[in-house]
């Protein structure tokens, strides 16, 4: 993509909405001839076009004079628009290929075909956006989960320029201070009060740095939704179970011990949480080599999951094996298939689901266990099973302190490791008396580190990598 120049001249044009059958499409238009283009192909515009004002009209192909379709138009005039530059919007029937003719049309009339990520590099390019509101632009869009909705959302409303752009102001007046000192570096009592504040200020800024890499620590792994694995003796219904949570069957379920070999996964979503769920191989003493390797990789599960759901057959519940991991939540599965003396009084009633659950704690030796009694074939108990779950993994969501704003791209994090790497050299070299020439060198690197992060410094290369990510309309 060319940054300068030419390029930036054009007029481009994209489809902005996504692809596929929706009611309403959009097709963007960027530049100093966008109201042109629009003339060019639609029809129904007065004399005198109003900025940010909707026109009903038609799309007709400007070579061809064909009719297209039935659109409202909206020019909005630079620089009050998402690109800095007038922007055309014409909002059309979806559908793609009736936004494809659309497009056409738009180009016929003048425009050029946009590349992935132009409109945003133009925000960018014309301030209206700096670098990290762009890259939320582009996080929004593809966000998955919640959190992760929520930390591009707060990165666009400036949560994360704003602390980065406080923290490079106090680099810049600490480097002020230090240059000031070098100018003064004879007398000897403004040195060693400026020492020391100039070490204060460092610090500071230090460990507001190091917050934020210790919150990007914790915070980064849960952004991509919670796992759970389901382990357990061999035909206790674990398979029955995921196919339950899933809602189609996914995994094979027979009555023969040893069934599930690999691990099998899907991925639900519980209470507006992203949930990964792993089916594994039974648990159990095995000489059959394809089975003791699935049984490895089932105990690989249980220690990376978030969140393991130990599985029992509730008509074998004789000398319980172990858990195979502490916090694990006890479902008991099959409550379906009691004998008939276990639930003659009042089949499965709440009371003896508690007496069960209560059996099973003292069983296991730990009252404090979260035991869940459910069955795969009759449903029983699901629901309960997956409000559980969600609860779970509802608490394991990372809350970065307030003050703290949650990094969620490489190139922010990457960016900060610099800034501490060059402050803790400075501070180093502050420490050790070393000329304070080269303390000011760090500080310096630190502060044109975060700089990179919002865009005051960085280099054509740079932006296209960051762009070219971006989808073709954004
Ligand atoms: N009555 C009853 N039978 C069930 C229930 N859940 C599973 N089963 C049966 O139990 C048998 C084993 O079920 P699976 O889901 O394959 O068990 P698994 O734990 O995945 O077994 P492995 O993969 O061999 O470890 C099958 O015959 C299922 O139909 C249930 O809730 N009630
Ligand atoms: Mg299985």
């Amino acid at each position: 993509m060319k940054i300068a120049g030419d390029a930036r001249d054009e007029t481009i044009s994209a489809i902005a909405t996504a692809t596929g059958a929706g009611a309403v499409g959009i097709v963007r238009v960027s530049g100093r001839n966008a109201l042109e283009v629009l003339r060019g192909c639609f029809l129904g515009l007065p004399e005198l076009v109003r900025s940010h004002h909707l026109y009903y009209g038609r799309v007709v192909h400007p070579a061809t004079g064909e009719l297209l379709d039935e659109a409202m138009a909206v020019l909005m005039r630079s620089p009050r628009s998402f690109t800095g530059e007038d922007v055309v919007e014409l909002q059309t029937h979806g559908g793609s290929l009736n936004l494809k003719r659309v497009l056409e049309a738009t180009l016929s009339g003048g425009a050029r075909l946009a590349e992935a990520g132009e409109f945003s590099l133009r925000a960018f390019l014309n301030g209206r956006l700096d670098l990290t509101q762009a890259e939320a632009v582009a996080d929004l869009i593809v966000s998955e989960t919640e959190q992760a909705l929520r930390a591009a959302q707060s990165q666009l409303g400036g949560g994360l320029r704003r602390p980065i752009g406080v923290l490079r102001q106090a680099l810049l007046d600490l480097l002020t201070l230090m240059e000031a000192c070098l100018d003064f570096a004879e007398e000897e009592h403004v040195l060693q009060a400026s020492a020391d504040e100039i070490t204060q200020q460092l610090e500071a800024v230090l460990a507001k740095l190091e917050a934020m890499q210790r919150a990007h620590g914790a915070g980064r792994l849960r952004l991509g939704g919670t796992t759970v694995v389901l382990v357990g003796a061999p035909n206790v219904g674990k398979s029955s179970l995921f196919n339950c949570l899933l809602g189609y069957d996914r995994a094979i379920v027979t009555e023969t011990p040893g069934t599930t070999r690999d691990v099998l996964e899907g991925t639900i979503t519980l209470s507006s949480q992203r949930v990964h769920v792993a089916d594994t191989a039974g648990l159990r003493e095995s000489v059959d080599p394809v089975e003791k390797l699935g049984i490895e990789r089932s105990l690989e599960e249980v220690i990376n999951a978030d969140i393991v759901c130990h599985v029992i057959d509730a008509t074998q519940r004789e000398g319980l094996s172990p858990l195979a991991r502490a916090d694990a939540i006890v479902v008991i599965n099959k409550v379906d298939a009691l004998s008939t003396e276990e639930v003659e009084a009042e089949p499965r009633s709440r009371r003896q689901r508690r007496s069960l659950s209560e059996e099973v704690q003292r069983g296991l030796g730990d009252a404090s266990l979260t035991v869940v009694t459910a069955s795969a074939r009759t449903g029983e108990g699901l629901a309960w099973l997956e409000h559980v779950i969600a609860e779970r993994a509802a608490g394991l969501q990372y809350q970065s302190p307030d003050d703290v704003p949650l990094l969620t791209n490489i190139r922010h994090v990457a960016a900060i490791t610099d800034a501490v790497e060059a402050l803790s050299r400075a501070r180093h070299a502050l420490e050790t008396n070393l000329p304070l020439e080269l303390s000011a060198a760090d500080v310096r690197e630190a502060a044109e580190a975060l700089g990179r992060i919002v865009g005051v410094i960085v280099s054509d290369d740079v932006l296209n990598e960051i762009f070219s990510r971006f989808c073709v309309g954004k």
